[in-house]
């Protein structure tokens, strides 16, 4: 096939970044505080020593990241709004802090005067730390979806007139397990890491999940009842997830295994959003009373809710191989084991700048047309990314000059397009994870040593978090805090227009 005119002429691409990862002014303008904040000044240190205090000041220098935009040709830019900016104290009678709006405000009118089109996440993670001390955060399901969805209905009132496309939450998957079963992350609860003295690994990322769960369902909800009609946008979630195929392809085991992995990662959040039911089979199975159940009225409101688009966080495959036995009562992968090469000693692909990342675009390509076909939803890809090997200790000259990850796009480009016109997907859009490099959110070093089992905990030594990976297509300098463009940044719009549909004007 030739993918040289396969995507739309109208297809979404840019850039995406986080709060927390990257504005910084953590006390300015009246913002409260967030889980990360708390995290990442925890006494002994879990981060790393690296905290976002000012992590790329994107907020004193977003004019200057906007002016990279346009350099890239990009239409559109993805970041996320910090709740604790807008409503320090996170509670729906809590007060609403006009700098915050004021910040947000600026910032979207900037893009729109670029012609750039806003992406907006409601939460990347940064739960305010009032509601965690108040009743426990995302543990207090009643509490917390009423809450959100205030905050929701804040940020569509405020900014819905300029602001046509939402992302209620990032990564659901990652908030609940590495917040609250490895507790790598914020607010780093775990009954199983020596470092948390609070938490229970075994029931505690099931109940944030249903939390989110409805917080995601009540803020659709909310939009589309209230809002939609007047601002005509749209809606969805950013899942992440990986592909995975059996780790013996003869083996019936391995092959349900490979299934009942991508249940635990993607159908934990996407059967109740999308197919508007209760959690896969595989997981009640496995899970029991540990899994919360759907009350009648939440299911009537699982049904109400009608989400517009799947969005999709994606960076890599592994294999899948199934364990005997009965699964721990803190395992959250499905009783099997996850591996970066399959009983032939293939690889599953490249290996990236992080262990944990491999590039296997043949392997994306499965996984846009499955979530597809499953869940029926047009896709925007919100995420996908890597840093290049050895990208971590390189000076600024060396890093410009990416050609893994200039490879890396591409291949998954040719993907999305193969999955188009070959697969019949519907794919709408792409973020290039990430603008900057940023501070790393994701402590991967704890659910890799589970999750690699061939490996050594001391392979993963070297991986820090905080400012450690670079993801970002801009190089950041942390100490004088200037951004260099990378070759990739200046390559994508080539790549999407090669790829685009030419337009036959009459
Ligand atoms: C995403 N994994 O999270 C997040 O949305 C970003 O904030 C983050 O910076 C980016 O990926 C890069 O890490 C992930 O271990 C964290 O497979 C961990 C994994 C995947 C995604």
């Amino acid at each position: 096939m030739d993918n040289s005119s396969v995507l739309p002429s109208d297809f979404e691409w840019g850039f995406a970044t986080a709060a927390y990862q990257i504005e910084g002014a953590v006390a300015e303008d009246g913002r409260g505080k967030s889980i990360w904040d708390t995290f990442c000044h925890l006494e002994p240190t879990r981060t790393k020593g690296a905290n976002g205090d000012v992590a790329c000041d994107h907020y004193h220098r977003f004019e200057e990241d906007f002016d990279l935009l346009t350099k890239y040709g990009a239409k559109a830019y993805r970041f996320s709004v910090s709740w604790s900016r807008i409503i320090p104290l996170g509670g729906r009678n809590d007060p609403v802090n006009e700098a915050g709006i004021a910040f947000y405000d600026r910032l979207i009118d900037s893009l729109l005067k670029r012609g750039i089109t806003p992406w907006v996440t409601l939460y990347h993670w940064d739960l305010p730390q009032g509601l965690h001390d108040r009743y426990g955060g995302w543990l207090n399901v009643e509490e917390s979806q009423l809450d959100f969805e205030r905050y929701a209905r804040v940020c569509y009132e405020r900014f819905g007139n300029r602001v046509r496309n939402w992302i209620t939450l990032n990564e659901p998957w990652i908030q609940s397990i590495f917040g609250y079963s490895t507790g790598g992350n914020a607010p780093g609860r775990s009954s199983t890491n020596a470092q948390s003295d609070a938490g229970n690994s075994a029931t505690e990322p099931w109940i944030v999940g249903k939390a989110q769960i409805m917080s995601h369902v009540r803020a659709v909800i909310a939009y589309n009842k209230d809002f939609k009609p007047s601002q005509g946008g749209q809606i969805g979630i950013s899942l992440n997830g990986d592909y995975y195929e059996p780790w013996d392809r003869s083996d019936i085991r391995d092959k349900d295994a490979a299934k009942r992995r991508m249940e635990f990662h993607i159908g934990w959040f996407a059967n109740p959003i999308f197919l508007k039911r209760d959690y896969p089979s595989c997981m009640r199975e496995q899970l029991g009373e540990h899994l919360p159940h759907f009350t009648e009225d939440e299911l009537a409101l699982l049904k109400e809710s009608d989400t517009d688009f799947y969005g999709m966080n994606y960076y890599t495959s592994q294999f899948a191989r199934h364990r005997d036995g009965l699964a721990a009562d803190t395992d959250y992968l499905g009783n099997l084991d996850e591996l970066q090469q399959n009983k032939e000693g293939a690889q599953v692909g490249e290996e990236s700048g992080l262990h944990w990342l491999r590039s296997c675009p043949d392997l994306f390509r499965k996984h846009l047309t499955r979530v597809y076909r499953l869940y029926g939803k047009p896709i925007y890809i919100t995420e996908n990314g890597c840093p290049c090997p050895g990208e971590d200790t390189m000076t600024c000259d060396e890093a410009v000059n990416d050609p893994f990850r200039i490879r890396y796009f591409s291949s998954h480009l040719d993907s999305i397009c193969k999955s188009i016109g070959e697969d019949g997907a519907v794919i709408k859009g792409y973020f290039a994870w990430a603008l900057l490099d940023n501070l790393g959110m994701s402590n991967t070093f704890l659910v890799h040593v589970q999750t690699f089992s061939d490996r050594q905990t001391d392979d993963f030594q070297e991986w820090s978090d905080g400012y450690g990976p670079r993801f970002g297509v801009t190089f950041t300098d942390y100490e004088t805090l200037e951004r260099t463009p990378k070759q990739s940044a200046l390559l994508l719009r080539q790549m999407f227009t090669e790829r685009q549909r030419v337009v036959v004007t009459a």
